[in-house]
């Protein structure tokens, strides 16, 4: 991660190319500045305008913002309308129809178009599958799919009938889909027999059926079958069926659901501090209108771009920015199965290079991976590619840092294109604070200001606002059309996580911190302030692995820190106590193979912690507080400066002080 004190002293500008400011959708910053104002002036009537503009409404809505049941906001929550139809149909009556919107390339190189009139065909034909399995509005889907033009189809669809879809991501285990399928209480589930990654084949439907003999997944009806690989697999009679054979007696039109803006188009989990993944909610209106609006702001998509965002659909950044986004924009996309160094780590660049691709968004986890590659192996440097297609890129998922972002600015985008850093999260729905290409001057590890309409803010513990400077907790204090509206199940825990008393309950807390630069006002963030670690971009909860550490039987108690890492961001290192006498040498090495290969089957494999160590016992406070911060500088290799007095048993740090 960024270090903080090079953040504060980094100088370097980068004006936006001149030529982009010309045609830019937001065209320099008195542009910006004067949406800001507009926002300022008159919010409700800003958005209600933007809602306008950019959506087909069903029904339009009279009421903008209903603020009577805060912070349960609701937004046009009159107006009518259906997601996939602006997706699709939209694109059918503007001339796009015969338009390429998505080039898929499989794991293998296999390439697939599909224009706008083919995936319309291929979204109704299934949502009409679906209703015949007696999905109806309101109904929960979850879909366990690999990168695919079936999963974009599977999540289209159910939004077209106004099922409410929860991806889950493939990476997960059978117990943490289980539980993500019993709490969202789930009809039916979209998979695929197995999922190709860098040439290998996982399995995909067999964890279904694992998630099944875990119990509790009653309500599931169906399990629908995307057959990707043709690979072996169990097959229940009667629950089981093939997506190829249930789309494909289907018409191939299928009349929209009208829904209200305020219908759960998806629920998508992800973690918190404490307990369990929540089920974040989110809406059909206010949600389409920022994931389209974005890709005309943040991307300043144009008709001829070639836009690719390299996430996966099992994340927020899949949701907003290949499932949705840039097809209610209308642009051609690349959708890509496989992974960043398979068949070598050229592939990136070769992607763009073939595909033209004009726009690219990607994680600083990728990038510095990349950087590694490139350094390594001459042969997949980027400036073997033809990479002139390039105008814009962009980054998400993490603080980059000053290095990763010089080097993907000089090497990928040749000096030419701006890169947006766009900071947000899965309850945000969309980006909130980004540089605007055409507008903003750019500071390298600066996600520099917030969009127009995002009251972003930086607060002490008690919700005072801070001077430029000062380091503290980023908040949004307004609603905003594309928020979160709420926590699957747990009303209470989405006040309390996100609302909390303390800052009045009216002010959207994001659990990070951020600190803005005193001449600029441009926001950096710093990093969670919370227990969430963000390992390659991926939200983690230190509890949930920590609870998974010590459901195995050997594990009397574990602590889980993250650790700066150089490709990674941050890593996860474990702290563990076994119930038989502390394990050295290659005891040891075997326990933490053990118990790594346990949490990925608890939780999954991106959960598993890289470093464990093991202890008589865990650094603890005379009342029995595990000290955290004293775990955070031993991962770290540091020598402890820190006041340890209150420390119950300091010899315990000697032996948690080397790895493994
Ligand atoms: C979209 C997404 C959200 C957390 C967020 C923050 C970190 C995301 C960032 C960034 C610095 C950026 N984060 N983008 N930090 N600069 N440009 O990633 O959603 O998976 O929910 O993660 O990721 O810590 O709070 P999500």
């Amino acid at each position: 991660m960024a270090d903080i004190q090079t953040l504060k002293e980094e100088s370097r500008v980068f004006p936006p190319p001149a030529d982009m400011m010309k045609h830019a959708a937001i065209s320099g910053m008195e542009a910006y500045q004067a949406l800001c104002d507009e926002a300022e002036r008159d919010y409700e009537g800003f958005w209600a305008r933007l809602a306008r503009e950019n959506l087909s409404w069903q029904t339009p809505f009279t009421k903008t913002l209903d603020e009577s049941d805060a912070p349960f906001y609701k937004w046009f929550s009159d107006g009518k309308l259906n997601v996939s139809y602006n997706c699709l149909d939209r694109n059918l009556d503007n001339g796009n129809a015969d338009k390429t919107a998505i080039i898929f390339e499989a794991d293998g190189g296999e390439v697939t178009r599909l224009t706008y009139r083919e995936l319309h065909g291929r979204v109704c034909q299934f949502a009409n599958g679906l209703k015949s399995l007696g999905i109806r509005k309101g109904d929960r889907v979850v879909i366990y799919m690999p990168m695919s033009v079936e999963g974009v189809v599977a999540m289209q669809a159910c939004a077209r009938i106004g099922a409410t879809h929860s991806v889950v991501f493939g990476g997960f285990s059978a117990k943490s889909l289980q539980e993500r399928i019993v709490d969202a209480g789930a009809v039916a589930v979209i998979t695929a027999d197995e999922q190709v990654r860098g040439g290998k084949h996982l399995p995909l439907k067999a964890i279904v059926d694992d998630a099944f003999a875990l119990g509790g997944c009653d309500a599931v009806r169906n399990v629908v079958v995307y057959q990707r690989t043709s690979g072996k697999i169990n097959w229940q009679q009667g629950r089981d069926l093939w997506m190829h054979e249930l789309a494909a007696s289907q018409p191939s039109a299928c009349e929209p659901e009208w829904v209200d803006a305020e219908h759960p188009l998806f629920i998508l989990y992800t973690s918190g501090s404490t307990g369990t993944p929540k089920g974040v909610q989110h809406s059909s209106g206010g949600y389409l209108l920022w994931a389209m609006l974005t890709m005309k702001w943040t991307f300043d998509v144009k008709p001829s771009d070639v836009f690719w965002c390299t996430a996966d659909i099992g994340w927020v950044t899949g949701h907003s920015y290949i499932a949705y986004g840039p097809l209610a924009a209308g642009c051609t996309e690349v959708v890509f199965e496989g992974v960043p160094t398979y068949p070598d780590a050229g592939r990136f660049w070769d992607m763009i290079a073939r595909h033209k691709v004009s726009i690219f968004y990607t994680a600083p986890t990728a990038i510095r991976s990349l950087i590694k590659a490139a350094d390594a192996n001459p042969a997949v440097h980027p400036d073997r590619y033809d990479l002139s297609s390039l105008r814009l890129l962009g980054s998400v998922g993490e603080p980059i840092n000053p290095e990763a972002w010089m080097w993907y600015y000089k090497n990928i985008g040749h000096e030419k294109c701006p890169i947006v850093d766009t900071f947000w999260q899965t309850e945000t729905g969309g980006h909130m604070i980004t540089p605007l290409p055409g507008a903003t001057p750019m500071v390298p590890g600066s996600c520099t200001l917030p969009l127009p309409g995002i009251m972003a803010a930086i607060v002490d513990e008690t919700g005072q606002d801070l001077p430029n400077g000062q380091g503290g907790i980023l908040v949004v204090k307004r609603p905003w059309p594309s928020m979160i509206r709420t926590i699957w199940n747990d009303p209470a825990r989405f006040r309390k996580s996100y609302f909390p008393e303390e800052l009045g309950g009216k002010t959207y807390l994001a659990g990070d911190g951020a600190i803005r630069n005193k001449d600029t006002g441009y926001f950096t963030i710093t990093g969670r302030i919370d227990d969430v670690l963000n390992v390659s971009g991926h939200r983690m909860g230190t509890m949930e692995i920590e609870s998974a550490l010590v459901a195995h039987p050997m594990v009397a108690e574990a602590a889980v820190v993250g650790k700066p890492d150089e490709t990674t961001g941050e890593s996860i290192c474990a702290f563990v106590v076994l119930k038989r006498p502390r394990p050295e040498g290659d005891e040891a090495r075997q326990i933490a193979k053990e118990l790594r290969d346990w949490v990925g089957k608890e939780i999954g494999p991106i959960a598993k912690p890289k470093e464990l160590r093991f202890g008589d016992n865990l650094p603890k406070t005379r009342s029995g507080k595990i000290m955290r911060r004293l775990l955070r500088v031993l991962a770290k290799g540091e020598e402890i400066t820190q006041d340890i007095s209150t420390l119950e048993n300091p010899a315990i740090l000697e032996q948690l002080k080397h790895a493994i």
